[in-house]
């Protein structure tokens, strides 16, 4: 059991629709730590970066008008098997084969509009997390840095 970082991103649907409150509280409950958040209009580079694996595919074009769309909210949250757990908390992919009681099973009904990423492993997190959020060793609330109370 190892303590991870994973990178959690709510997408400008969920920030839209007022769902930012709702998908921080399930993380704090689980008992995770947040350590860095920051809202953030993403830039097109930026965005293609993100999904770069999924560059071949024929929905690239409108997943990145999506996730450009409108502002996003980039967190970090630390904890033992935190990107794995971070998974099953948010669900499957398609919010229609999502369970009931993940935020994409009780939240959303599109592929296209499922409120939040997360990281497919550690080595994500590390990488989206130093990506979009800056330096992993630094927090941001709005561009000011703070420091975590422990
Ligand atoms: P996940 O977000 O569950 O890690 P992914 O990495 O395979 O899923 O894909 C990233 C995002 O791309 C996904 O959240 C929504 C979009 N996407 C994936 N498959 C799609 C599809 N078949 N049609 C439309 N959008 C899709
Ligand atoms: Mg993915």
């Amino acid at each position: 059991e190892q303590v991870e970082e994973t990178y959690i991103m709510i997408k400008p649907d969920g920030v839209q629709r007022g769902l930012v409150g709702e998908v921080i509280s399930r993380f704090e409950k689980k008992g995770f730590k947040l350590t860095g958040l920051k809202l953030f209009h993403c830039p097109k580079d930026l965005a293609e970066e993100h999904y770069k694996d999924l560059k071949s595919k024929s929905f690239f074009p409108k997943l990145i008008d999506y996730i450009t769309s409108g502002p996003v909210v980039c967190m970090g949250w630390e904890g033992i098997g935190v990107v794995a757990s971070a998974r099953k908390l948010i669900g499957a992919t398609n919010p229609l084969q999502a369970e009931p009681g993940t935020i994409r099973g009780d939240l959303a009904v599109q592929t296209g509009r499922n409120v939040v990423h997360g990281s497919d492993s550690p080595e994500n997190g590390k990488r989206e997390i130093g990506k979009l959020s800056g330096s992993r060793k630094e927090n941001y609330v709005n561009g000011h840095q703070f420091k975590h109370p422990g």
